[in-house]
């Protein structure tokens, strides 16, 4: 209290209200993704991960089914403070012996009770993976209509799973859409599982529904290595093209490419970003996120270009090494605090430096003010939210 009444008056005296950034920072959604907590299993029953991604490591205690995941979100969501929202994937519902293009809303429904209870909003994505369909390397962008067509139907599903979300819940449902297809050497055709992607997804969007359609690129998968159909160009194309949301995951570009660099110059074309915030370690390797450079430069993207209401802010990361409720925690919280940070910058003194070209003082500005305190400032956030602070969880 103290501290914070201290870091009050010297975050004032560089013209910035920390009340004010409290209460804007209490009402940021994050969305938390549910598959953190099984490793990216589900409740079909599947045994294997499959679509070049890995969940690695042995830690006890990943969730068996739907009961006991969402325990473990409510045990999260205890030590998270500030709005959340929960991130479905299709193999989340009860779909035990449900094929996936036989979804329904009502396969959700345990999940939609939970949520309302709690005033949660829910946000979805159609799985592509971890399924026999999915067992060549491409699923939409498949050379056989049969197979593209089983994937185009869970996906038209998974939509209507995601607009049910919307109705019951009251909040926008954002749907998003991955898919591996990919080939692991050299292709000779690129083109053509392009134009059948492209086919597929026009067929999936064509019925408009009160959700948030988000697609999701990826440079290369495990497997994937040569060719991925969906990459960034084909859906900053295909996002601003119709419209759409477009997915930026921090572990789908070459390893010296970050997102951040990338918020501004997208936000000019495309209505609306979802983000997948995650941590790459040499590769897309889904690492719990830390507050380092990147998600700082991430949250000072959205806040400084007042881009709150265009940018989704989601995670995705899959660590089974750790407590798996503790690195949601770790996460979630991680994230409010890179927003804080941001929301704390004397961000019009620096682009006045910055106007005037004294970029002296602009680098003066940025450095110094780094070490402004605004770990008070989040410990009195935390106290007041009723959360742990610092080691206390
Ligand atoms: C994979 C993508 C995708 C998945 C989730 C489970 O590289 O990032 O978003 O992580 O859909
Ligand atoms: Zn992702």
């Amino acid at each position: 209290m103290k501290a914070y009444e201290l870091a009050k008056e010297q975050y004032a005296a560089v013209g910035i209200d920390t009340e004010a950034a409290l209460e804007t920072l209490d009402t940021i959604p994050i969305s938390m993704h549910c598959w953190q907590g099984d490793d990216v299993r589900g409740f079909e029953g599947a045994q294997e991960l499959t679509g070049g991604i890995q969940s690695t490591g042995n830690h006890p205690g990943a969730a068996a089914d739907a009961d006991e995941l969402r325990a473990m979100i409510d045990e999260a969501l205890a030590l998270i403070p500030g709005a959340a929202r929960v991130n479905l994937h299709a193999i989340y519902g009860d779909v035990k012996g449900v094929e996936r293009d036989r979804i329904e809303p009502e396969h959700f429904a345990a999940w939609t009770d939970w949520a309302k209870r709690r005033a949660l909003a829910l946000d979805f994505n159609p799985t592509l993976f971890s399924h026999k369909n999915s067992a060549d390397g491409l699923t939409l962008s498949h050379p056989d209509k049969a197979v593209r067509d089983f994937w185009i139907e869970h996906c038209k599903r998974s939509r209507a799973v995601a607009a049910s979300f919307t109705a019951a819940l009251g909040s926008p449902s954002v749907c998003n859409l991955w898919v591996a297809d990919g080939f692991k050497d050299m292709p000779a055709d690129t083109l053509t599982p392009r134009k059948r992607l492209a086919e597929s997804l026009d067929t999936i969007f064509s019925e408009k529904l009160d959700i948030v359609d988000a697609v999701e690129s990826k440079l290369f998968g495990i497997g994937v290595e040569s060719f991925t159909a969906g990459s960034h160009e084909f859906y900053m194309g295909y996002a601003i093209k119709n419209g759409l949301t477009l997915c930026l995951d921090a572990g789908h570009f070459h390893p010296t490419e970050v997102i951040s660099a990338k918020i501004s110059a997208v936000s000019l074309f495309v209505n609306s970003l979802l983000l997948h915030v995650s941590r790459p370690v040499r590769w897309d390797s889904d690492h719990v996120i830390l507050l380092d450079d990147e998600l700082t430069a991430i949250a000072r993207e959205i806040i400084r270009h007042r881009l709150l209401d265009r940018v989704h802010i989601g995670l995705d990361y899959f660590d089974g090494s750790i407590d798996r409720v503790t690195a949601w925690a770790i996460g979630m919280r991680n994230m409010r605090k890179a927003l804080l940070i941001a929301l704390l910058e004397p961000y019009e003194k620096l682009r006045d430096a910055e106007t005037a070209f004294d970029f002296t003082r602009r680098l003066t500005i940025m450095e110094e003010c780094k070490t402004l305190p605004w770990t008070a400032v989040w410990d009195e956030y935390c106290s007041r939210a009723n959360k742990p602070a610092r080691l206390a969880y």
